[in-house]
């Protein structure tokens, strides 16, 4: 096979480095791309958020009349995926009659281990507003059910329900949010996966007794493995099981002082709750199962993310090497959780106030555009905490990322193909310093290509290049 290699030099200027308290990075690092190979194609609709069930509780948020949250949402990608859960999913309860009482907040999330959740409706105009929310934004919906403290009789009248309603928007319900978590809460400490299966089977038939064609996406796992495990198991025996999904949040909780923004930036440390052995083991099962697998709730540090970290421009860097690294190990979808004004929120506001764009909105928007590209082997032969990099093709394009998440500037020697180029695009994830909460997303139409590509400190930077 003809294989044709470029190489990178990553010449570190390490005279530039401030003190600081990051490592610095290694010099001459070469990148290697092999553009024969053929990884995984990001999905079209790889990129998702989420957000709490109680926020269907005020109809009015999800609904055609919020057209600024519209456009922020097509903005981010024109195919998204909204998932609806939570920890708020335990305490909803559903209702085919119209609202009786105003609603109890105007927005909600994202739920904290001191949340008042108690008692919130969703109603079926919340249903019929949502599914006018996702016709304007093109985007598509999975809905999630109360296991947790709901009956299987309510929830059956909510799946026929967003069946009706949600129609083609509707990708797949789940049932429950972090089962794993069940126990010393709504079930005795002796809850395992054997319960959850049989529990999840009766609600399961429950629904599909209303709803035949439902389809169904689980177990929307905490962390504990088992119980990704027994439900990946037996999947195959639901051919309406068509999606894996599970939760991912970086560190956690949020008041450990092991949450700080330089364990989010570092790669081996920032996994905490989720390392690359337990990504390895989820996509194991998934692949014995013949399904895709979906991380459709997680972000930086959970219960309620930590200020100076979960909303600033590190997060943002983090969000955007985190999608692009699941995209590279074949999981078909990433959704951040958030809503309200949260602190690891993408999107924060409310209708009344309007709605910003937190740094990690930026970072998503990134990540987004190697939507239906096909990633290339690349390898970074001095493997550094600080410098990452990926490579993909796209029609006649090669895309290139690199993140530098150190507080030096980094010079990247390009290889001679690609130097002098006369079409290159250039997008730039930067911002004032890690801490910062301005982070700007820009892009240089048309750039010439040198010699080499300067990678300013804290940035991440996206070359698409024509190539030949
Ligand atoms: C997850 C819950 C989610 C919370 C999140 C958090 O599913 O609803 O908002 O933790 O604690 O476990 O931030």
């Amino acid at each position: 096979m003809n294989r044709r290699r470029f190489a990178f030099n990553l010449a570190a200027s390490t005279a530039l480095a401030a003190t600081h308290s990051y490592a610095l990075p290694p010099a001459n690092i070469t990148l290697e791309v092999d553009r024969d190979s053929t990884g995984p194609t990001m999905p079209l609709d790889f990129t998702g958020l989420s957000y709490e069930s109680a926020q269907l509780a005020n109809p009015r948020f999800f609904s055609a009349t919020n057209q600024e949250l519209i456009e922020i949402f097509r903005a981010l990608t024109p195919n998204g995926v909204l998932r609806i859960g939570g920890g708020s999913s335990n305490f909803t309860t559903y209702s085919d009659d119209a609202p009786t009482a105003t609603p109890p907040f105007e927005v909600f999330g994202p739920d904290t281990s001191s949340t008042v959740k108690s008692g919130t409706v969703t109603t079926a105009l919340a249903l019929q507003n949502l599914r006018a929310f996702l016709d304007h934004t093109q985007w598509s919906c999975i809905y999630g059910l109360n296991l947790g403290q709901g009956t299987k009789e309510i929830a059956a009248r909510e799946a026929t329900a967003a069946h009706r309603i949600l129609g083609p928007r509707l990708v797949a319900l789940q049932i429950g949010n972090e089962p794993d978590s069940f126990r010393n809460r709504y079930r005795p400490a002796s809850y395992g996966p054997a319960d959850f299966m049989r529990e999840w089977n009766d609600f399961h038939s429950a629904i599909i007794a209303n709803v035949p064609q439902a389809k169904f996406a689980g177990p929307d796992i905490s962390n504990k493995q088992p119980f990704f495990e027994a439900f990946a198991a037996e999947a195959p025996q639901h051919p309406d099981v068509i999606l894996l999904t599970a939760h991912a949040y970086a560190m956690g909780p949020a008041r450990s002082p092991n949450a700080t923004l330089e364990k989010l930036l570092i790669p081996d440390k920032h996994a905490q709750t989720q390392p690359e052995s337990k990504l390895d083991a989820i996509l194991a099962a998934s692949a014995a199962a013949h399904l895709p697998y979906r991380m459709c709730e997680g972000n930086s540090c959970w219960d309620g993310g930590k200020p100076g970290v979960s909303d600033t421009l590190a997060s943002a860097l983090w969000a955007a090497d985190y999608m692009l690294h699941l995209a590279q190990r074949g999981v078909v979808g990433v959704n951040l959780h958030g809503g309200g004004n949260g602190f690891y929120t993408p999107i924060a506001g409310a209708p009344s106030t309007g709605f910003t764009r937190r740094p990690e909105y930026f970072g998503m928007q990134f990540a987004q555009r190697f939507a239906g590209s096909t990633f290339l082997r690349a390898t970074l032969a001095n493997n550094s905490a600080t410098i990452t990099a990926c490579a993909a093709k796209h029609a006649s394009h090669v895309q290139l990322a690199f993140f530098n998440k150190s507080d030096a500037p980094t010079s990247i020697a390009l290889p001679a193909s690609l130097q002098h180029s006369k079409r290159a695009h250039q997008t730039t994830l930067t911002g004032p310093s890690f801490d910062s909460k301005l982070t700007t997303l820009s892009s240089a139409e048309t750039i010439s290509l040198t010699s080499s590509v300067n990678i300013p400190a804290h940035t991440a930077l996206l070359l698409e290049v024509e190539a030949r």
